[in-house]
């Protein structure tokens, strides 16, 4: 069917990988030409941050989701290419949306069962899809950056975190008051948004300089070795066990002598959904490898109408 002039279509394929949605953008969207990753996603911020608001947020959208765009790799060994984007901003490496673009590019027919090499902004994984359909992400290498860190949190007195790189910043906290459970989603959400600020109010950062922008929470479960909740820079929680936030807890295990090289760790997030990961490697820097599942979940056409008040988004 041919559309009116009026509109500009993309084609979304949405996943879900243990509860966290991705949408992922597989026509429609300008040319982003021929650099790195990380070329194209600065280019992206510049020039077309519109189409992530239209994109990602409400009225097509919502603030959970995790945008990612496919892109032409520039190495002729990669399958893909992807740029990941959510309602604030651009992520460096999403995890959980490298395993819903893997179920995606599986769903549409373009890779089977094996190794893929994917190009993010902040470097090349590998995927396996497996034969069960679960994927594995070797992502890009982790490290703690520092540990114990202690910050003045207004309304919650000091905070003590781990700071880890997972290929987004985190600050990881094991000791606090709060129960991790779906209940409580008020309370975690606006813990965690009152330490992100507070590192940035006490000019925390990355190494790099980052910011840190991803806090991830920490108790028992009995399913797993342990529980998560991660708050997202958009303020959205991670459905899912945060594949980046999971690296960085891998990370930060290795460094502490608690888990050993190869060692299952199964990872559980607030709603029960688990990851399983392990590391390679050894001293400053890890190796850290994801494994999940996605589920495709919607293939559709976003539709722009010029004519809309609200065709970028609610902004
Ligand atoms: O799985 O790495 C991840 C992730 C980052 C933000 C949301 N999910």
């Amino acid at each position: 069917m041919a559309l009116s002039s009026h509109f500009t279509a993309l084609r979304a394929i949405d996943s879900h990988t243990a509860g966290e949605p991705t949408r992922l953008i597989v026509e429609g969207f300008p040319d982003l030409g021929t650099g790195s990753m990380a070329e194209r996603k600065a280019l992206f911020a510049q020039q077309y941050d519109d189409w992530r608001s239209a994109i990602i947020l409400e009225p097509r959208g919502n603030d959970v989701l995790v945008g990612a765009l496919l892109c032409q790799p520039c190495s002729p060994q990669a399958a893909a290419g992807v740029i990941f984007f959510n309602n604030s901003g651009y992520l460096g490496m999403c995890g959980h949306g490298t395993i819903g673009l893997v179920a995606s590019l599986a769903y549409l027919g373009k890779i089977g069962v094996g190794e893929h090499l994917i190009e993010t902004p902040v470097g090349t994984v590998n995927a396996t899809l497996h034969q069960d359909g679960s994927v594995t992400v070797e992502n890009v290498p982790a490290y703690r950056y520092r540990r114990q860190v202690r910050v003045e949190v207004n309304g919650y007195g000091p905070v003590v975190g781990d700071i880890a790189w997972g290929g987004n910043w985190f600050f990881l906290i094991g000791e606090h008051h709060l129960a991790i459970n779906t209940q409580n989603l008020d309370a975690l959400t606006a813990f965690s948004w009152a330490v992100r600020q507070a590192l940035e109010g006490a000019g925390i950062y990355g190494e790099d300089g980052g910011v840190i922008d991803h806090i991830e929470l920490f108790a028992a479960d009995p399913h797993a070795d342990s529980r998560n909740f991660v708050l997202c820079p958009g303020k959205a929680y991670d459905r899912s066990p945060c594949g980046t936030g999971t690296s960085a807890k891998l990370a930060c295990l290795a460094a502490d002598g608690k888990l050993q090289p190869g060692e299952i760790w199964h990872q559980a997030s607030v709603i029960g959904s688990q990851f399983s990961g392990y590391y390679q490697g050894s001293g400053d820097r890890v190796t850290p490898f994801i494994r999940g599942q996605a589920y495709v979940c919607a293939d559709s056409q976003l539709l722009l109408d010029e004519r809309d008040p609200f065709v970028w988004g609610i902004r």
